[in-house]
């Protein structure tokens, strides 16, 4: 189980890298990182919501440098060691507390905080225009408490989230969760239907990019989870878990996909295996039901009729379904035979013909070869 985790977890973060790439950028990623930050579990968390149930305000810079310290006028210079209990204490003070960017301090409390008040905000009351604003003129992330309205909400460069209860949270990740358990079947129905495919060398163009469209599909909703996990700090680890165990392996077979299909450069159209995989990440999500343009993404033509030619793997995908073979050797298998169906069709002889592979390993390669064939049978 121990290695099953330790393979998951490259996934799910692949997942969520991709997911700050095609969203808001640069911003996606300080949010993140933010959220995490006032994950619960978190000290910071815990004193928020001491705030909360203390019935006062707050306001809460989570970093400081030379442009923060412009924004600060009175208060008092702290720079004691951060505690949940120390937080709620000092935010009883009027003014705002600016802590030092890993929230291992409580630098200065009871700080009037004078943004640029030409920035615009759409908030109301001093305090939470105040922390827009700061939001939008610092680099750190500002988290506001309510008294009045009673909510944590956290502000990064303007964009403003509000708090909320890890329950709620919880709800929605698991109707996701859900999504993602069905969407996982029909992946591995059609995967298990392009082995067979592949085996009879029956393979169209259809086939693949119903693959590659399904664990798109996978690789989003795993994504929205990925988030939801971040939000919910310590009570996301049974979803992480659950998580990491229903993606495991889609990253790798969304590489092999690409890299028995993507197809062979021509004068005309040419696409690595990273531009191929890099416009499937971006399609918007409506585009992503056509499998035209699916199709395209992948390197192919795209149109209708182009959906039922014949094509055929490299070989990349079975071969690493063959236990200990070195991707070396799988690169030189597929070099050296130039498909799966000559691949199929080597005997040991053949196969020990390839640098790197000897007697025994020919053996395995080709018992492997021929239990993969057994097993996927068409139905
Ligand atoms: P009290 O003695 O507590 O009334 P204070 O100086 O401690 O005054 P607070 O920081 O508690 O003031 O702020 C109380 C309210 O005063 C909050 C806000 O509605 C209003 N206020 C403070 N500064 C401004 C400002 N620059 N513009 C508009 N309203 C402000
Ligand atoms: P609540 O929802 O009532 O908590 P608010 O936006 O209505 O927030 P208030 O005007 O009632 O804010 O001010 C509440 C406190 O917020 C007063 C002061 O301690 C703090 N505060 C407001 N503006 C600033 C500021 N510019 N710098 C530091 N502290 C501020
Ligand atoms: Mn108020």
């Amino acid at each position: 189980a121990a290695n099953d985790r330790a393979g998951a977890a490259p996934a799910r973060k692949a997942a969520a890298d991709s997911a700050s790439r095609s969203g808001t950028g640069q911003d996606g990623g300080l949010m993140r990182a933010s959220l995490s930050a006032v994950a619960p579990g978190t000290g910071l968390r815990d004193g928020l919501e001491r705030i909360l149930r203390g019935n006062t305000g707050g306001l809460i810079v989570l970093g400081m440098d030379k442009t923060v310290e412009s924004l600060c006028t009175g208060g008092f210079v702290l720079d004691v060691e951060f505690t949940a209990t120390r937080l709620r204490e000092l935010c009883k003070l009027d003014g705002a507390l600016i802590l030092d960017k890993d929230i291992t301090k409580i630098l200065r409390a009871g700080v009037q905080l004078v943004p640029d008040p030409t920035i615009p905000t759409e908030e109301t009351g001093t305090r939470h225009r105040t922390a827009d604003r700061v939001s939008r003129q610092v680099n750190f992330p500002v988290v506001s408490v309510s008294q009045s309205m009673r909510l944590i909400a956290l502000y990064v460069d303007g964009q403003r989230r509000v708090l909320e209860d890890s329950a709620a949270i919880l709800s929605r990740a698991n109707q996701a969760l859900a999504t993602l358990e069905r969407y996982k079947l029909r992946l591995d129905e059609v995967a298990g239907t392009l082995s067979a495919l592949e085996i009879e060398d029956l393979v169209t163009v259809r086939d693949v990019t119903a693959v590659a469209q399904r664990l798109e599909m996978v690789r989003r909703i795993a994504t929205e989870i990925a988030e939801y996990v971040v939000e919910l700090g310590t009570d996301g680890r049974l979803l992480s878990l659950q998580l990491d165990e229903l993606i495991a392996g889609v990253e790798p077979e969304r590489e092999l996909v690409a890299r028995d299909y993507v197809p062979e450069p021509t004068a005309k159209r040419s696409r690595t295996v990273g531009e191929a995989m890099a416009d499937l990440d971006t399609l918007p999500q409506g585009e992503l039901i056509e499998l035209t343009t699916v199709a395209r993404a992948l390197g192919y033509t795209g149109s209708p009729e182009s959906l039922d030619s014949a094509v055929s793997p490299r070989g990349y995908r079975l071969l690493a379904k063959v236990p200990r073979l070195p991707n070396t050797v799988i690169e030189r298998l597929v070099e050296h035979f130039g498909g799966l169906q000559k691949l199929l069709a080597a005997s040991v002889d053949d196969l020990q013909a390839v640098d790197g592979v000897g007697e025994a390993r020919a053996r395995s390669v080709r018992e492997g070869l021929s239990r993969l064939a057994e097993s996927s049978i068409l139905e």
